[in-house]
């Protein structure tokens, strides 16, 4: 083991939140462009008539026209009577896969990476920018025309000495936008951001702060801390005024190992033949084993999920005895619980699925992680 040096020991923490724009639309706008340039509203569709639901997000030409996410589906339609916009319903599938696509470029440029939504992620640089702010933007500008390169997609990035700062510098200029945030800067630029920018300061804390005359965040952190221990109690208290000041220990933790990679797909046509079945989980296998591949790992449980022609969800997994990420193997174990499964209960197929979980990474990866860490 090599000693760390004082260096490395008094490193500025260096940490970036990554958000993609207007996910879904532009998401949307990838797969055919010939949908930028005009308004485009990503719907919820409630199914009961043609227009009821909610809006899941729109590009930002639909926004120009009032239109954002959660209005209801009949006034987006209202405020974009008189122009040429385009509605589409939600395709998550598609978006859960080019967020893994991206998820795996920006992991690769990460010390540590943690994923906090579909379409973000915070990445402690610190160590390989060895706590350089001037070297993080540089990062930042490779990373964003990596993405634009490989998935045509925008982002905005937020770089910061914590959580807390990083994630408030990428809300500060979207689409497409970077905004870096030193140490010594973090007062001056909080200072004028109204309240609400903080997480935990939704819409009643911020009329209950603007009655305390606390608009800004700079007048939250004038503000006595014994007074809003007071008001909002010990935890809250505490935390609105070291949240005033920039204040974040919170580490960037990897959440990766913990959670699951999963691919379904809809059958031509309903079915309980294995075959027609295996073709298809084949492909998703093939596609698990890449992503697998991508991040370095293997897995130890291998499931099935089964939609019903009658629309019930049905899931099915096994442990294995070692961890894989070999297509062969997946394929068997997929085929032996879809077999069992079929057997089971007479259920016709209509969308089938693969998922796999209990990570572990692969010899290979783990060197290069003691690597980096020591
Ligand atoms: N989303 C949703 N309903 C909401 C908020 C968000 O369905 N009320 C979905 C659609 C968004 C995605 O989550 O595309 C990511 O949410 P963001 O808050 O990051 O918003 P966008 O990416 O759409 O826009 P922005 O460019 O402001 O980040
Ligand atoms: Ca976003
Ligand atoms: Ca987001």
């Amino acid at each position: 083991m090599k000693p760390l040096s004082g260096k490395q020991l008094s490193t500025q923490r260096v940490v970036m939140l990554v958000d993609l724009d207007y996910f879904f639309a532009q998401c949307e706008e990838a797969r055919n462009p010939s949908l930028k340039n005009k308004p485009l509203v990503v719907c919820v569709y409630s199914g009961r008539s043609g227009e009821s639901g909610v809006v899941s997000t729109a590009n930002y030409e639909a926004r120009r026209h009032g239109v954002k996410s959660g209005i209801p589906i009949s006034l987006a339609k209202k405020r974009l009577a008189n122009v040429d916009a385009v509605f589409l319903p939600v395709d998550h599938e598609y978006y859960n896969r080019v967020s893994e696509e991206v998820m795996s470029i920006l992991r690769r440029h990460a010390d540590v990476f943690e994923q906090a939504g579909v379409d973000e992620a915070y990445l402690d640089v610190s160590g390989r920018v060895e706590g350089d702010f001037d070297r993080a933007v540089e990062l930042a500008r490779m990373m964003k025309e990596e993405v634009r390169r490989s998935k045509g997609l925008t982002c905005s990035i937020g770089i910061g000495p914590n959580k807390l700062v990083a994630k408030i510098a990428a809300d500060f200029q979207k689409p497409d936008g970077l905004t870096v945030v030193k140490p010594e800067e973090v007062q001056g630029f909080l200072s004028p951001l109204p309240v609400n920018r903080l997480i935990g300061v939704g819409v009643k804390t911020q009329s209950l702060m603007e009655s305390l005359g606390i608009k800004t965040i700079g007048d939250l952190a004038r503000y006595d801390v014994k007074k809003l221990v007071e008001v909002f109690g010990e935890k809250l208290g505490v935390y609105f005024h070291n949240a005033s000041l920039g204040i974040d220990n919170q580490p960037v933790k990897e959440r990766g190992e913990a959670s699951s990679i999963s691919r379904i797909s809809t059958l031509k046509k309903d079915s309980r033949d294995p075959e027609a079945v295996l073709d298809k989980t084949g492909e998703l296998c093939e596609e698990i084993h890449s992503e697998l591949s991508r991040r370095g790992l293997k897995a130890r449980q291998v499931g099935i999920i089964v939609v019903a022609s009658d629309m019930s969800v049905h899931s099915r997994s096994k442990t294995l005895e070692h961890a894989t990420s070999d297509p062969e193997a997946l394929k068997k174990n997929v085929r032996e619980l879809f077999e069992k499964f079929l057997r089971e209960t007479g259920l016709e197929a209509r969308r089938v699925g693969v998922r796999v979980s209990g990570f572990v990474k692969e010899e290979g990866q783990k060197q290069l992680r003691a690597f980096i860490a020591g």
